[in-house]
């Protein structure tokens, strides 16, 4: 009896976009012009904003930062295709994600300033914070959607996970579990070919990601997360999915990390320039650019008029972000339990001692680019 072989568990790959702005027309999704406009401002925003908030990190102004530089399409383009009761359930290289869903600019700025008010999400916005633990939000995101099938609300859940969080159990068991209730729930790999120093090829074995889905049962698709009508037409047939009851997907899309994993990281260690500079050739931006450009969507003078408008909005929530009065440092013990344990309100003194004692060690903190608070 042979054995079935690797290669026959095919998984389809989408690509509708190519890196010269040309495309398979008969694949592009159906997308008003002003939706493409709304989605290219979008892009700019957040380049614009990991740009500044990058430089803000190296002058001591914000603590470790997660670029998103290279990945702004798999970032904006799934929440762009949720409906207002659905649920976003990200990393914590997400910044782009949640801004698409209508989180201001300054609540990742203090967050990544050290401050918890920035993980204060809007009211009435049916997400949820990032979990740093990695992985650890995917059976949290089937949890959500199973409660939405209970309501009959017909909301969906959209997740998001790296290539390393792949590997792990939570994600095995969170499919495993969506696929025998059928949950409304989307798995989003954000395939950027690195899990800090751990390269796709060492990560995993399996010739796709993707093809995680087959042995749970479920649907699953790879595309090129570069390409801004992939992802759009993969994501929103996922949704569709959900909705109908279908069951739940698994998206993999292939993208790249340009930047470090974080502030603290120093990629030249683990990576070359070559490949570094293989990538920035398939920026999604630019390619959406030239596509936006050669439909006559988008003039040079309008182009100009989105990357000036971006840099007003980005330094405006840098000005509001540096306006905020510091937070309370004993906020932190205070939001763990309602009532605080022994051991809590022990360390809670021993904290309250040592703030008395002066400001040099926060001053020295914050010239070690440290960020704002100790
Ligand atoms: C359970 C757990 N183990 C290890 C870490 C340290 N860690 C933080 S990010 C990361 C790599 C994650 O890589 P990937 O899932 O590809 O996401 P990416 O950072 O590339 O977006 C690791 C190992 C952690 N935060 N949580
Ligand atoms: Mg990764």
């Amino acid at each position: 009896m042979p054995l079935t072989k690797i290669a026959d568990f095919k998984i389809e790959r989408l690509e509708i976009l190519g890196a010269d702005g040309r495309c398979d027309e008969a694949l592009v999704p159906v997308i008003s012009k002003e939706k493409m406009l709304e989605i290219y401002r979008m892009l700019v925003l957040i380049r614009v904003f990991d740009e500044k908030a990058f430089k803000l990190q190296r002058q001591g102004r914000l603590g470790t930062y997660p670029q998103i530089l290279g990945q702004e399409a798999t970032q904006i383009v799934p929440p762009m295709c949720l409906e207002k009761k659905d649920w976003l359930i990200p990393t914590y290289r997400g910044q782009g994600s949640y801004f698409a869903r209508g989180m201001p600019l300054v609540n990742s700025l203090l967050y990544w300033g050290g401050d918890d008010r920035g993980a204060k999400l809007p009211d009435g916005q049916n997400d949820m914070i990032f979990a740093i633990p990695v992985g650890s939000h995917l059976t949290h995101a089937v949890g959500v959607a199973m409660a939405a099938q209970y309501r009959k609300d017909s909301a969906v859940a959209l997740t998001y996970l790296g290539d390393g969080a792949s590997s792990k159990g939570d994600f095995y068991e969170a499919m495993n579990f969506a696929g025998v209730y059928k949950a409304p729930v989307i798995f989003f790999v954000e395939n950027n070919q690195w899990a800090i120093s751990v390269s796709r090829k060492t990560q995993t074995s399996a010739q796709t990601i993707a093809q995680k889905a087959i042995g749970c049962g479920l649907s699953g698709i790879q595309v090129d997360g570069n390409d801004v009508f992939a992802v759009y037409r993969a994501v929103q047939e996922a949704i569709a999915r959900a909705r109908r009851g279908d069951g739940a997907s698994v998206i993999e899309a292939e993208t790249y990390r340009l930047g470090d994993h974080t502030t603290a990281d120093d990629s030249s260690r683990y990576r070359s320039k070559e490949e570094i500079d293989l990538w920035k050739d398939r920026d999604p931006i630019a390619r959406f650019r030239v596509f936006l450009t050669a439909q006559n969507v988008l003039t040079e003078d309008a182009d100009l008029e989105v990357r000036r408008a971006a840099e007003e909005k980005v330094r405006s929530a840098i000005d509001e972000y540096e306006s905020v009065p510091e937070p309370n440092p004993l906020s932190m013990f205070e939001l763990i339990y309602g009532e605080p344990t022994w051991n809590i309100l022990e360390q809670r003194a021993e904290f309250e001692r040592y703030w008395a004692s002066g400001s040099s060690r926060r001053e020295t903190l914050a010239s070690a680019g440290e960020g704002r608070f100790p």
